[in-house]
C-alpha cells in the first residue's frame, strides 16, 4: 500500500475542509446537541478551539441520562506572550461572561480560556476580535504560538526577538479566511484562489510545529523541546543572527517504544533575519513533504529528522533555502527559571514578575501552601478541605489594569510579568500588588515551588490519566518539609507533573518530573538538567503519593550527602542513575 492510500482519517478531514470550514457553521447551528460534527472537533483546533467536556461530571450526566457536559477550550495566539491594559480589561470581562472565569497562563506564553459553551463560542472569538487579539492557529496541523524569552532584563535585544516572534508568527498564519468568515461573520466572499497557500497548501503539515526564541542567557522559553529552536547570539551587544536547532517535542505514548521525547538538534547559524525566516519556512516545508502522514504518533518533525537522518534533513532543507547553515556559534545559558519581583530595564522602565501557581488566574481560597492531612489526591482538590485564605489576584490584576499603567506579559513558566511601568508609577502599582497580597504570594511561596509547572490536566483535559495543576501545589506542600529536613529550601529545584506522556508541563526536562499513569499515580523521572538542555530519566513506576514521598525522601538524603560544590540536584541524580545502573 502506498503512503497516500494510507493516510490517517485528519489528513482526508484537512483536504476536504474547504481551507478549514468544514461544516463549522452547520454544527454550531444545531441546538439539538452541545458538541460540534467529529469532523469538525479537527478542524476548529486550527480556530484555536479544542471540544470538551467536564471530566468530573460524567458520571452524574450519564446517570441523568444526558449528554456529557461539552464545552470549549479557546486558546489565543499572542507571539512572546504580550497584551496591553487595555487588552486585560478585555479578557477579564470575556472571561467571566462566557468561560468559567479562570484566565489561564499556558506553558507556552499565552491564554487559555475553559468551559465556552458552544453557543458563546461566537460571541467570545468577537469580543475578542474588538480587543484586536486572535486565536487562528494557536492549535492545529500548523505552526504554533511562538514563545520568546520574556525577561524584562534582556531587553533591548529582548524587544529585538520578540518582534521576530511576530514575524514568524505572521509568516507562518494560513492563508484560509475561514476564521472570519466562521466566527466574525465578516461579509467575505469566498476567494480560494485569494486563500490559495503556498506554505500549507491543502493538507496542512502532519502535526503540530512550535517554534521558540530564546535570548541567552535565559532559557526561560525551554527553547529544546520546540520543532525550532531559534538561540540569539550575541556579540558586542549586538543579536548577530541565531543558532537555529529543530527537532525538539517532548510528546510520547505509554507502552509505545517508537514514540519519545527529544531535544531539538542544532542545525547550524544564520546571521540575517532574511535568512532566519527562509530557514524557518524551508524547515517547514521539509516537514509538510517528508512528514508522516499515516501514524499521526510519529508525524512530529522529530521523527521526520530521525528517519532521514541529520545530515541528509539539514542538506534538504539547505538546497530549499539557496544557503548554507555556519557552523554554531557559542552562547551560554544561565537559567531557566523566571526572575521573580522587580527588575528595571535598560529604559528605566519597572517589570515585576508575578509568581502564579500553575497559571491559573483567579480570586480563590488559598489551600496550595497549606499542608492537608488526609493523604489521597482526591482530598487535596476538594476546596472545603483547604485553607479559607483568599487570594483575589484576578482582581488585584484587574485593578493594576484599570490604572493604565502597566502592560501584561506572559511566561513559559506559566508566570505573569506586569509591565514597563513607569518610575512615577511604580509605588501606585506596587500598593496593589501588597493590597491584592500578590507581592506577599510570590515572596513567600518556596523556591521549589516556584521552580513548578504543571499542565491542566482535570477536569477538562481528554488525554488526562492523572491530576495535574490541581494536585502539585498539594504535593509539593508535602514536599517542602522533606527540603526543610535537609537544608534545601532554597534550591531552586525545577519539579514539573503532566497528566501523560504528553509533556504539557514539560515534565520529561524537569529536574524532578511525574508523568501521569493513572489517577493517583506517576512515573517518577529525574537526572534532567536545571537549564533544559538534557531530559530526565524514568526512576520509578507507577507510583502513588506515598512512594512518592519516600523515594523523594531517600533521593534528597543522599543528594545533601554526596553532592559534589554547586551541584544541581539534576545534575546529582544524572551522575548518580550512572552509578547505580
Ligand atoms: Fe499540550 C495536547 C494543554 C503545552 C504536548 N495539550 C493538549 C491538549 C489540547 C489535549 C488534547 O489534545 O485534547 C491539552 C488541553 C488541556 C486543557 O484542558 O486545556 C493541552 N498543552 C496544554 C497547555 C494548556 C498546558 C498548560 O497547562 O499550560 C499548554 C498550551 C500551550 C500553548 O499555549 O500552545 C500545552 N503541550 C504543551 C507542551 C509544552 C510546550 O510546548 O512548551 C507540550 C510538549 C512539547 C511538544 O509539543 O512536544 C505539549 N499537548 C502535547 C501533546 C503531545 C504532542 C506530541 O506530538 O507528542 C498533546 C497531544 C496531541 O497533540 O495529540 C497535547
Ligand atoms: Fe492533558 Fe496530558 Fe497535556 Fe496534561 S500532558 S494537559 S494530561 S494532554
Amino acid at each position: 500500500m502506498s503512503a497516500k492510500d494510507n493516510l490517517s482519517p485528519v489528513e482526508k478531514i484537512k483536504t476536504s475542509s474547504n481551507g478549514l470550514r468544514g461544516t463549522l457553521k452547520e454544527s454550531l447551528l444545531d441546538n439539538f446537541t452541545g458538541a460540534i460534527r467529529e469532523d469538525d472537533q479537527n478542524l476548529i483546533k486550527f480556530h484555536g478551539m479544542y471540544q470538551q467536556d467536564d471530566r468530573d461530571r460524567r458520571e452524574e450526566r450519564v446517570s441523568k441520562k444526558l449528554e456529557w457536559l461539552y464545552s470549549f477550550m479557546i486558546r489565543l495566539r499572542l507571539p512572546g506572550g504580550f497584551l496591553t491594559s487595555e487588552q486585560w480589561i478585555g479578557l477579564n470581562e470575556i472571561a467571566g461572561n462566557y468561560s468559567t472565569g479562570t484566565i489561564k497562563i499556558t506553558t507556552r506564553q499565552t491564554i487559555q480560556l475553559h468551559g465556552i459553551l458552544k453557543s458563546h463560542i461566537k460571541p467570545t472569538i468577537q469580543s475578542f476580535n474588538l480587543q484586536h487579539l486572535d486565536s487562528i492557529a494557536a492549535c492545529g496541523d500548523v505552526n504554533r504560538n511562538v514563545t520568546c524569552t520574556s525577561n524584562p532584563s534582556e531587553s533591548p535585544l529582548h524587544q529585538e526577538a520578540y518582534e521576530l516572534a511576530g514575524k514568524i508568527s505572521e509568516l507562518c498564519l494560513p492563508k484560509t479566511k475561514a476564521y472570519y468568515d466562521i466566527w466574525i461573520d465578516d461579509e467575505l466572499v469566498v476567494d480560494r484562489k485569494a486563500e490559495e497557500d503556498p506554505l500549507y497548501q491543502d493538507r496542512y503539515l502532519p502535526r503540530k510545529l512550535k517554534i521558540g526564541i530564546a535570548v541567552p542567557p535565559n532559557n526561560d522559553v525551554d527553547v529544546f523541546i520546540n520543532d525550532i529552536a531559534l538561540i540569539a547570539i550575541i556579540e558586542n551587544d549586538q543579536i548577530v543572527g541565531y543558532n537555529i536547532a529543530a527537532g525538539g517535542g517532548l510528546g510520547s505514548t505509554h507502552g509505545n517504544e517508537a514514540t519519545y521525547a527529544r531535544l531539538a538538534s542544532v542545525l547550524g547559524f544564520v546571521d540575517t533575519e532574511e535568512k532566519v525566516l527562509k530557514a524557518v519556512y524551508e524547515i517547514i516545508t521539509v516537514q509538510r513533504d517528508f512528514g508522516n502522514r499515516s501514524d499521526r504518533k510519529l508525524s512530529r518533525l522529530k521523527y521526520t529528522i530521525d528517519k532521514l537522518g541529520i545530515e541528509q534533513y539539514r542538506a534538504e532543507v539547505e538546497k530549499r533555502c539557496g544557503f548554507s547553515f555556519e557552523p554554531a556559534r557559542e552562547y551560554h545559558f544561565e537559567q531557566r527559571k523566571d526572575r521573580y519581583g522587580w527588575v528595571k530595564n535598560h529604559e528605566g522602565k519597572w517589570f515585576y514578575t508575578i509568581f502564579v501557581e500553575h497559571g491559573r488566574v483567579l480570586d480563590e481560597a488559598v489551600g496550595s501552601q497549606i499542608l492537608v492531612e488526609n493523604d489521597s489526591v482526591d482530598s487535596a482538590i476538594q476546596t472545603d478541605e483547604v485553607s479559607q485564605n483568599y487570594y483575589p489576584l484576578k482582581s488585584g490584576l484587574l485593578k493594576i489594569a484599570e490604572t493604565g499603567k502597566a502592560n501584561f506579559r506572559f511566561t513559559c513558566n506559566q508566570n505573569l510579568i506586569v509591565s514597563d511601568v513607569h518610575e512615577n508609577d511604580k509605588a501606585e502599582i506596587e500598593q496593589i500588588l501588597k493590597e491584592y497580597g500578590i507581592s506577599d504570594y510570590t515572596e513567600k511561596a518556596s523556591a521549589l515551588r516556584k521552580n513548578s509547572v504543571a499542565c491542566v490536566a482535570f477536569n477538562t483535559c481528554s488525554l488526562a490519566l492523572a491530576e495535574g495543576q490541581r494536585y502539585l501545589p498539594t504535593l509539593v506542600t508535602r514536599i517542602e518539609p522533606l527540603l526543610e529536613k535537609y537544608g534545601l529550601f532554597e534550591e531552586d529545584i525545577t519539579i514539573r507533573m503532566t497528566g501523560c506522556p504528553n509533556g504539557c508541563g514539560r515534565s520529561p526536562n524537569a529536574e524532578i518530573g511525574f508523568v501521569g499513569t493513572a489517577y493517583g499515580k506517576y512515573n517518577l523521572h529525574i537526572g534532567g538538567d536545571r537549564l533544559g538542555t538534557r531530559l530526565n530519566t524514568k526512576y520509578k513506576d507507577n507510583i502513588g503519593e506515598d512512594e512518592i514521598l519516600k523515594t523523594l525522601d531517600e533521593l534528597l538524603g543522599i543528594y545533601v550527602q554526596k553532592r559534589e560544590a554547586e551541584e544541581t540536584f539534576g545534575d546529582f541524580s544524572y551522575r548518580y542513575l550512572q552509578i547505580t545502573k
